[in-house]
């Protein structure tokens, strides 16, 4: 047995939850769930990031306070993390007193150390960012909202740490993850890095923790934002809690944060004198029709709608199985169409069916005896046995596509298998033997279905209801026979593509 502490990045509450967030909260909550049922330990921490800029600039253009802004966006997160079945063990929002707490000893922790000092600096600063920008980003294009600022401001000695992080990658080519994203986070440390600007004035901008060594100013959002996954294991409240879960964290992302994540994060945790955490993953991008999902951009889905529409698991299963983790990936009605229909109507969904309406036809719904086993009922069950190590092997890659498509590879092997054996012919002269290969396709059914479970937790509950199936061992035969069939609806009915839309 051993210990996971999992982490998707706190979202801001600009705007409600779009179909981009609800993909890193599954894929942390599939991990999740896949770690307990192989007996491990998790915490699994998702939460808001409620101050800042981008926050203040949402609640002033709805005419409300900053935190009633936050208080009333933060349940469209939360109900829709219930509604997308999402067991995390803790929701954090940067608003808390726990979490002000933590990033204020913090401030003072990493002043007191001489890590921090006032300087007045003038240059380009990105307001839709919040950041100033080097000369050379300012020449890209990518920001909007470009200024030149002058001010007054408190700076992280985030460059004394400069070495040291890239030693540490060096040293542990697992931190960063996939290799491409540990690369370019080498690239970027290539050339000198600069301070980091950790405040803001008042005056320009207060909806921000102060610092409680000058009140003149409040923490620039992610100085505050990176320490919610200290706050969250109890760091300075709770010790024992806290040295149980840090070392062992794997923080979940899209590529859009790898810089902050990769590079702020690892040297404000230097300065603190804290370990560095375990694994940094960054994700790709969902797109439509090739263009980020963006609040800003307006072309986000409503991941509500396609829940309500093609229930939960369908939805968990599509991100899941679609996005190669790691690179972008297309998000469009049509793709999830076709997918819902291959995988979970044809194969999954029909597997279940078949059986069950074979079973029906010749054993009067109840689960056969198996007699002998043949060369092919055999080399079902190995495959079926194969599946646990197959999956820990994608799974500890962080090849979630790859673990569910060495499920349904079984699943449609089965199938075919199925076609082949016609138990429906052979019940007519060797009802034992028809009993068999139901046996093998339905206990195949059921291993699929436990394996399947953190991707899909209810629609494969469900399945395992109907047959009877106790255990919830992925192991070969956890079927009873004997045991009564319930009766059913298809688990996946077919979606009718409707060709005019
Ligand atoms: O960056 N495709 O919050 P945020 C895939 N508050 N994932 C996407 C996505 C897309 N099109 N769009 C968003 C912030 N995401 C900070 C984080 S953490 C200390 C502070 C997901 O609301 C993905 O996980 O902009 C991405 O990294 C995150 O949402 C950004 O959410």
């Amino acid at each position: 047995m051993s210990k996971i502490y999992i982490t998707t990045p706190i979202y801001y509450v600009n705007d409600k939850p779009h179909i981009g967030h609800a993909y890193t909260t599954i894929l942390a909550d599939v991990l999740a769930r896949y770690h307990k049922a192989e007996g491990d330990q998790v915490f699994f921490l998702t939460g808001l990031d409620e101050h800042g800029q981008k926050v203040q600039q949402a609640a002033q253009k709805r005419s409300m306070s900053e935190q009633d802004h936050c208080d009333d966006l933060a349940p469209r997160f939360t109900e829709l993390w219930k509604k997308l079945e999402i067991q995390n063990d803790d929701f954090i929002r940067t608003t808390q007193d726990r979490h002000i707490k933590v990033v204020k000893a913090v401030l003072q922790k990493v002043y007191d150390s001489g890590d921090i000092y006032a300087d007045e600096y003038e240059g380009w600063y990105s307001v839709a960012e919040e950041r100033f920008i080097t000369e050379t980003e300012k020449e890209s294009g990518e920001f909007r909202d470009v200024k030149c600022l002058k001010e007054r401001n408190w700076f992280f000695k985030m460059s004394k740490y400069q070495q040291k992080l890239v030693d540490h990658i060096n040293e542990h080519p697992d931190f960063i993850q996939p290799e491409h994203r540990k690369n370019e986070v080498l690239g970027f440390l290539k050339k000198p890095l600069n301070d980091l600007c950790i405040s803001r004035p008042k005056e320009r901008m207060s909806w921000g923790i102060e610092l409680p060594f000058d009140s003149d100013y409040v923490t620039y959002v992610w100085f505050d934002a990176l320490l919610n996954y200290i706050t969250g294991i109890g760091f300075n409240s709770d010790q024992k809690k806290f040295d149980t879960w840090w070392t062992l964290s794997v923080h979940l992302m899209a590529k859009d944060i790898l810089t902050t994540h990769c590079v702020y994060w690892p040297t404000m945790l230097f300065s603190l004198g804290l370990p560095l955490p375990k694994k940094i993953f960054a994700h790709g991008w969902w797109l439509i029709s090739e263009t980020k999902m963006s609040k800003s951009l307006g072309n986000v889905v409503n991941p509500l709608d396609l829940v309500d529409q093609y229930g939960v698991d369908s939805v968990r299963y599509y991100l899941m199985r679609e996005m190669v983790l790691g690179a972008d990936a297309n998000f469009s009605l049509e793709s999830f169409i076709k997918r819902y229909n291959s995988d979970l109507a044809n194969d999954f969904g029909n597997l279940l069916n078949r059986v069950s309406g074979l079973i029906g036809k010749y054993f009067d719904g109840k689960i056969p005896e198996p007699q002998k086993l043949t060369v092919e009922d055999k080399d079902i069950q190995a495959q079926v046995n194969a599946l646990s190590s197959e999956i820990k092997e994608q799974i500890e890659k962080m090849r979630v596509h790859d673990a569910i498509e060495v499920v349904m590879k079984v699943v449609r092997h089965v199938n075919t298998y199925l076609e082949r054996q016609a138990p429906w012919k052979v019940a007519k002269e060797d009802l034992a033997r028809a009993g068999t290969i139901l046996y093998v396709a339905t206990e195949t059914m059921r291993a699929s279905a436990v394996h399947l479970s953190p991707v899909m937790p209810s629609k494969t509950e469900e399945a395992l209801k109907i047959l009877g199936a106790v255990s919830t061992t992925a192991k070969w035969g956890g079927l009873k026979s004997g045991t009564k069939l319930e009766t059913h609806e298809a688990l996946f009915p077919r979606i009718e593509m409707n060709k005019d839309a």
